[in-house]
């Protein structure tokens, strides 16, 4: 038997939900960080590839050798695999609500994932159909927030009264967008929910490294309405 490994990738968010699973479950692991931002990426090195040819972390190796890829297969495994302290609900009707949110997570970050092409996009060199496209996103990120909001509202956590799956992996979804510029001033349940969750100790340790509470360098909410807002 040798020691549990979660190949990650700083502030990835399908990293850090699989930091905190395992840190809620009480799961000893050592985070192995690849870096992405280099010439030669860590997740192309051949070592890691043997693990996953798909160059995608999270990738969790279990003491045993067990290797699982995909974060929502990795949260789905742990939680078969150590059901205590459970992550997700015995009762049907709960059970169905966790298990949706878990994945209507990945939803609302399809939702945003086209403002991330700001970080590389000179805005005075984007064409009326990119402009159109970070419109739509802007849009569909307020209709996604809208529909969180109401649930944050309905309940502690996000899919009721307990912390389960579906906080393990919508937190660091909102999380990230936080750090690229979204703003929670008119929907004060999520911010009061993301203040919650992020003290708690598996969010405080899986918090990516480097990073504060505060945007980045570069906020990509402000950019998207200010090119939005000269059409
Ligand atoms: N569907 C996968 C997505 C994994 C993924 O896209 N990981 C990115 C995070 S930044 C990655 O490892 N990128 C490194 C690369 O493409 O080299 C999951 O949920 O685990």
């Amino acid at each position: 038997m040798s020691e549990r490994v979660v190949y990650m990738v700083n502030g990835s968010i399908s990293s850090w939900r699989v930091l905190v699973c395992v840190y809620e479950k009480g799961l000893p692991c050592r985070a192995h960080r690849l870096r992405v931002m280099r010439e030669r990426k860590e997740t192309r090195s051949p070592e890691f590839l043997a693990i996953n040819p798909r160059g995608k972390a999270p990738v969790l190796v279990e003491p045993d050798g067990v290797v699982v890829s995909e974060s929502f297969a990795i949260l789905e495994f742990i939680e078969r695999r150590y059901p205590e302290p459970a992550l997700l609900s015995r009762e049907p009707a709960a059970m169905a609500r966790e298990l949706a949110r878990t994945h209507e997570a990945e939803t609302f970050a399809c939702a945003y994932e086209g403002l991330e092409s700001l970080f590389v996009t000179d805005p005075s060199a984007m064409s009326e159909g990119d402009r159109r496209e970070i419109e739509r996103c802007l849009a569909a990120v307020e209709w996604e927030l809208d529909l969180w909001e109401s649930r944050a509202n309905e309940s502690t956590f996000i899919a009721g009264e307990a912390l389960t799956m579906a906080d393990v992996s919508f937190y660091p979804t909102l999380a990230y967008m936080l750090r690229r510029g979204l703003s929670l001033a008119a929907r004060p349940k999520l911010d009061a929910y993301q203040r919650r969750m992020r003290e708690r100790p598996s969010c405080a340790r899986a918090f990516p490294e480097g990073w504060t509470h505060e945007v980045g360098k570069r906020d990509l909410f402000a950019l998207a309405r200010s090119i939005v807002g000269t059409r």
